[in-house]
């Protein structure tokens, strides 16, 4: 059930090498998709800037994973759910996330979690979101409705419980999932060959009776055709599918890591010319449809929106304490109070 090969469609130099495989969207379309990675590396960007101008507490970037994150987001049908981890910008923003709620999110307010319906909020704890993934989509079905859930997790996600039972339930209970994990290569400092000694990350979908496969995750044309598949046989009633993109982490892990202390420069170096922005560029550009002139102008525009949604979180106001506690519940418990309460007299200088 696992397929041996990686899929691979397009070359790092953005040749097609399986035209058969190439799913039937227009040009327009796969520039569409383009301009999706455009504009999610582009406020990927402004936000790993914003982080060192002091207006984020954090943010781990998504540099080089763009791929991996547009691909299943446009696959997906307008119904279905996106179940992200917190590395997903492509995907969020697909998905309508208002980047405004992003930068809320790094900045630190409750508000960053109010997203769309049908998008669940970032989830930090890595693997807790896999479980709330399942459930939604076994709900899903027994509801009668055909809507797949996509979840996403990362290469180290992968080594906690969540994650096998939750590829455990999805394979008992036939569940419409497609998960979907990052290998990014690393997970902070840890790499991927001492995560795990399974082969591929993709095996692991074997013990849990489900499809498993690894995909180029910075091709994007695979990585489309690959959720799209998964998404279409989840939605007929086939069950989960295990998708591995196989991917690279282009910046530090968050904002504050020094990525030099665990891997080797020319390591990054090495992957640099496989990311996914400039090999989708290449195959568009070979085909007519986009030239370098556009692209920087398409670029500086998606980094001026960039600043504009910056701008209007902040207008949002400061960050007041009871924004820590406001939103999550409708009534706030008593635990939760007590906290805030002893924080405000923290504040006041009451208590040390
Ligand atoms: C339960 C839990 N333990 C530890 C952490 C600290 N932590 C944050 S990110 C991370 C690594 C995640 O690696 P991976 O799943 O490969 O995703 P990536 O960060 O590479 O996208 C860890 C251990 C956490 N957020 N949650």
């Amino acid at each position: 059930m696992v397929s041996e090969e990686m899929l691979q469609i397009m070359d790092e130099r953005g040749t097609v090498l399986r035209p058969d495989l190439v799913p039937a969207l227009s040009d327009v379309e796969w520039l569409g998709l383009y301009k999706a990675m455009v504009r999610a590396r582009a406020a990927d960007d402004r936000l790993q800037e914003a982080q060192r101008e002091g207006r984020l507490l954090i943010y781990p970037p998504n540099t080089g994973q763009e791929a991996a994150q547009v691909g299943p987001a446009a696959a997906m049908g307008e119904r279905d759910w996106l179940v992200p981890s917190f590395r997903e910008l492509g995907a969020y923003l697909y998905r309508g996330v208002d980047l405004a709620t992003i930068f809320l999110y790094w900045a630190g307010f409750d508000l960053g979690s109010r997203f769309p319906e049908r998008v669940l909020p970032i989830t930090v704890p890595i693997g807790t979101q896999m479980p709330h993934a399942v459930g939604i989509a076994m709900a899903s079905s027994i509801k009668g409705e055909d809507t797949v859930t996509v979840a996403y997790i990362g290469d180290g996600g992968t080594s906690t419980g969540d994650f096998s039972e939750a590829l455990n339930f999805a394979g008992v209970f036939n569940a419409p999932v497609v998960f979907i994990v990052q290998n990014n290569q690393y997970s902070i400092s840890v790499p991927r060959l001492k995560q795990t000694r399974a082969e591929t990350l993709a095996q692991k979908a074997v013990a849990a009776g489900i499809p498993g496969m690894q995909v180029d995750g910075n091709d994007l044309i695979a990585m489309y055709a690959a959720a799209q598949q998964a998404i279409a046989r989840a939605r007929l009633g086939g069950g989960p599918t295990l998708i591995e993109a196989c991917t690279y982490r282009l910046s530090p892990h968050i904002t504050v890591d020094k990525h030099t202390r665990y891997r080797r420069e020319s390591e990054v170096a090495e992957w640099r010319p496989r990311e996914p922005l400039r090999r989708m560029k290449a195959y568009l550009m070979g085909r007519g449809l986009w030239s370098e002139e556009q692209d920087a102008a398409l670029y500086a525009d998606y980094s001026a929106a960039a600043l504009e949604a910056f701008r209007k979180a902040e207008a949002e106001g400061e960050l007041k304490p009871e924004d820590l506690v406001k939103h999550t519940y409708k009534e706030i418990p008593a635990h939760l109070r007590e906290q805030y309460e002893e924080y405000v007299r923290f504040l006041e200088g009451e208590v040390e």
